[in-house]
């Protein structure tokens, strides 16, 4: 038997990766920018060779869902693997659009092909994370992170990488949780419906790619007006194919539309903050870091927990 133990952090979509060209390889239809996160993080250990298949989440045994991903995504290390032990801890709320799904893919990944023994570069690890949920390829990586669709059939070009390192910048990401029930319908089905039913999909698609080089540049140039404007307009966009698919799919909660004018608001007063929200009601507002305190301050009353997160590395191997 042979163990090892990684972390990863959450990443939040900066643009957003919504839609696939293939289901089984999780490739996605648009490319994304994200910024992984410290502060929140999924430790997993594995051991490689055990007697029997065995998974536990958040210190518990995993519920049959979550244990059939877990293992089926070990087979794609080796088809004719030895049972293994997965442990894999969150540190912040599980399935209720906080990434956990990206850290914990990450992680996984990184545990497994190290106990495993298999040889893997940051791009293996990438296309191998992928494969477990899409935007797990961005925890790979640390700081500002561009992943890039790709062309090929078969994904060998659809990579994620570092364009600015974690310390390159000193924003802020300050998250509002509106609710921390799990969410009702999984992104991976919302995207599907939204992709499959959403007469405003095609646009998304047409569009999100020159809102990627527009956050990019943006990146570039250190410049967050036009990075959260571009983001805010992502998300919006986004939320649309939701709203607009059939039958409709709305994440929002009162909490959630009660951040988003507390962010409106600030910025009104001269703040440059910018908001954000995935598969589900949270809420994460973009800022300087200088800025980060007020803004938590004013999203407190609307939220039941508000979290200060900074920049983080990416996936790192711990023993
Ligand atoms: C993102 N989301 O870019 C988008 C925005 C949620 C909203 O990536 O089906 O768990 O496993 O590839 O990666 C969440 O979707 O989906 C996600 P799968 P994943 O962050």
């Amino acid at each position: 038997m042979s163990s090892a133990t990684a972390i990863a952090h959450p990443n939040i979509a900066l643009v957003k990766y919504w839609g696939k060209r293939n289901v089984l390889l999780n490739l996605p239809l648009v490319s994304s920018v994200s910024l992984t996160l410290s502060g929140w993080a999924t430790t997993t250990a594995v051991s490689w060779g055990t007697n029997s298949d065995e998974v536990f989440l958040n210190k518990e045994p995993a519920p049959a869902p979550f244990s059939t991903r877990v293992l089926s995504f070990l087979d794609h290390i080796a088809a004719d693997r030895p049972p293994c032990h997965i442990e894999t801890y969150n540190d912040f709320p599980t399935a209720v659009g906080l990434a956990s799904s990206a850290s914990g893919f990450a992680a996984l990944a990184l545990a497994a092909t190290t106990a495993a023994q298999v040889e893997c570069d940051r791009n293996a690890l990438c296309q191998l994370a992928r494969l477990g949920s899409g935007s797990a390829c961005r925890s790979i990586w640390g700081g500002f992170v561009h992943w890039d669709k790709g062309r090929a059939n078969d994904g060998s070009d659809c990579l994620a990488r570092t364009v600015a390192k974690p310390d390159a910048w000193q924003l802020a990401m300050v998250v509002a949780v509106t609710s921390t029930s799990a969410k009702p319908v999984g992104s991976g089905e919302a995207m599907k419906r939204s992709q499959d039913t959403s007469p405003l999909f095609s646009t998304w698609v047409d569009t999100a790619e020159e809102d990627v080089s527009t956050a990019l540049e943006a990146i570039g140039k250190r410049d967050l007006e036009v990075l959260g404007t571009v983001m805010e307009h992502s998300t919006f966009k986004m939320h649309a194919t939701t709203h607009t698919a059939k039958p409709p799919l709305l994440y929002w909660q009162p909490g959630t539309v009660q951040c988003l004018h507390t962010v409106f608001d600030l910025r009104q007063k001269g703040v440059g903050v910018w908001a954000t929200m995935d598969a589900g009601p949270q809420v994460k507002a973009l800022c300087h870091q200088k800025d980060a305190q007020r803004v938590a301050s004013e999203l407190e009353p609307h939220a039941k927990e508000v979290h200060l997160l900074l920049p983080g590395h990416g996936a790192r191997v711990l023993t």
